[in-house]
């Protein structure tokens, strides 16, 4: 978890390659599918570009979908997701379905004017559509409001694990593992 531009995606696949596990992002997914234009990219395009959540309905279905294939029966890691209250009672339906667990919820600490300043930085980069000064704030303001209380549920499953997500992307990974009491190769 984390802000938009927290670097979720980012540390997202260190931790998954360590584990060998894949790093299922919501993201990712999404713009997958809007570059292929289908219909559900069609759909998460209205709202990504406005900087608003995909409505919970198509996003748990997706996600459930995806841990559903093989490649995610021994553990995966979730990037941006869940997000609302409603996609994390929908995940402890799908892990108890599972038999799997959840061993730790991450939660990288960034303020503000850095997030700002990455995602411009990447707009220049990458030219996301979602990267726009005013979507970004639009985007803030979407997690400080639904994404941020999630933190406080997950404290108090004794789950959360937080972490400075300042510095050097290298020194952020070297804080995750230390975090997860894990010794990288
Ligand atoms: P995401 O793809 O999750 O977008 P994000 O929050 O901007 O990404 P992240 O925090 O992963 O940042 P990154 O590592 O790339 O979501 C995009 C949209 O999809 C949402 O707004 C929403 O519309 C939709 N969506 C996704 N999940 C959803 C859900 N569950 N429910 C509903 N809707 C959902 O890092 C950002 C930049 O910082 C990069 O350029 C990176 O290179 C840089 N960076 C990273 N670490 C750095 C460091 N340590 N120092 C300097 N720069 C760093």
């Amino acid at each position: 978890m984390g802000p938009p531009g927290a670097g979720k995606g980012t540390q997202a696949k260190y931790i998954a390659e360590h584990f060998g596990i894949p790093a299922i992002s919501t993201g990712d997914i999404f713009r997958a599918n809007v570059s292929d234009g289908t219909p559900l990219g069609v759909e998460a395009k209205r709202y990504m570009d406005a900087g608003e959540y995909v409505p919970d309905e198509v996003t748990n279905r997706m996600v459930r979908n995806r841990i559903d294939e093989p490649d995610a029966a021994e553990g995966f890691l979730l990037d941006g997701y869940p997000r609302t209250l409603a996609q994390v009672e929908e995940l402890d339906g799908m892990i108890k379905f599972t038999g799997h667990q959840l061993d730790a919820v991450l939660s990288l600490v960034v303020d503000k004017d850095e997030v700002v300043s990455r995602l411009l930085q990447r707009a220049q980069i990458e030219g996301r559509a979602d990267d726009t000064e005013d979507v970004i704030r639009r985007r803030q303001e979407v997690y400080l409001d639904q994404t941020e209380p999630l933190i406080q549920v997950y404290k108090e499953r004794s789950l959360l694990v937080e972490v400075d997500g300042l510095g050097e992307v290298e020194e952020v990974t070297k804080r995750i593992f230390d975090a997860l009491d894990v010794v990288p190769e």
